[in-house]
């Protein structure tokens, strides 16, 4: 398996307009990515053959991402099941600094750059998700065949679409990220309408979680079968943030994440030891 090298974003330029200040001081559980090969080169070695040490090859992909964040640890968790040789640079308090903006006037992440891309970077999880597969021809993870690949994308844009709108509603205020624009939550109304808002979107969860387990899995261990597809990372990491609100998953998706980190092992469990991690700090700041 591929590693990954973390480098924090390069100038410090503006303040995360997306996720609150104290977020910063998150401490994840655990890292996700190791250091670059040049730098475990032992002393030894470098003076063996110093004139043939070459420094490591800068990878090729980079991915701008948010560690508390699990539109991030989506693709975090595809690039490094997936083998792909990549680095990963912290975007936090930098999304809106002119120079990210400049590349991504979306100013959201995770976002990568490769050679290829018409405008140099992606952003959207499943787009990278499905623009990685096919460059990399990873079909394991997303089927090249018509029918089953319209399976993968219709679930994932059933998450994107429908469930996790209802999950941003019903977490972000508990993880301290601000509503959308437009939101009950965003606005100056009451906070007694606040939890209303808040307490729909809970409770509206339960339908298409239903609807992944009954549709698309079929009966099948995950939605991409035997394996996890594309589809599978998305939906497993959008179910990470239920933990911040005590959400009762039914059985079957309790144990439909613990097949996703058993499967994926390392690949899964750096980037969801992030999420986690924030998690943890935000209710101990809670119950403090
Ligand atoms: N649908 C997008 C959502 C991306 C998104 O909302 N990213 C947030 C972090 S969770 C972000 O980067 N916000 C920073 C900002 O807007 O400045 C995806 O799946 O990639």
């Amino acid at each position: 398996m591929a590693k990954a090298v973390t480098k924090s974003a390069r100038k410090p330029v503006a303040k995360p307009a997306a996720k609150p200040a104290k977020a910063a001081a998150a401490k994840p559980a655990a890292k996700g990515s190791a250091k670059p090969a040049a730098k475990t080169a032992s002393k030894a070695a470098a003076g063996k053959s110093a004139a043939k040490a070459k420094p490591a090859k800068k990878p090729a992909l980079t991915i701008s991402m948010l560690k508390p964040s699990v539109n991030n640890m989506t693709v975090r968790v595809f690039a490094r099941a997936a083998g792909l040789d990549h680095a990963e640079t912290d975007a936090w308090g930098h999304t809106r600094s002119p120079e990210y903006m400049a590349r991504n006037p979306a100013h959201l992440t995770p976002m990568i750059e490769d050679k290829g891309l018409p405008r140099g970077v992606l952003w959207e999880s499943c787009a990278i998700m499905q623009y990685l597969s096919n460059k990399h021809g990873l079909e394991k993870f997303y089927p090249k065949a018509p029918a089953k690949r319209a399976m993968i994308d219709s679930a994932m844009f059933y998450l994107i679409g429908t469930l996790y709108p209802y999950v941003a509603r019903a977490t972000y205020p508990a993880l301290g990220f601000p509503q959308y624009a437009g939101e009950v939550g965003h606005s100056d109304a009451h906070p007694d309408r606040k939890s209303e808002a808040q307490k729909a979107a809970v409770a509206a969860i339960a339908e298409p979680l239903e609807v992944f387990h009954s549709f698309f899995r079929d009966g099948k261990p995950f939605i991409g079968g035997k394996n996890p597809s594309i589809a599978d990372i998305r939906l497993a990491a959008t179910l990470e943030f239920l933990a911040v609100i005590d959400y009762a998953l039914p059985k079957w998706a309790k144990e439909y994440m613990a097949a996703m980190e058993k499967k994926l092992g390392k690949a899964y469990a750096g980037p969801a030891g992030d999420v986690r991690g924030y998690i943890a700090h935000v209710r101990s700041q809670a119950r403090a």
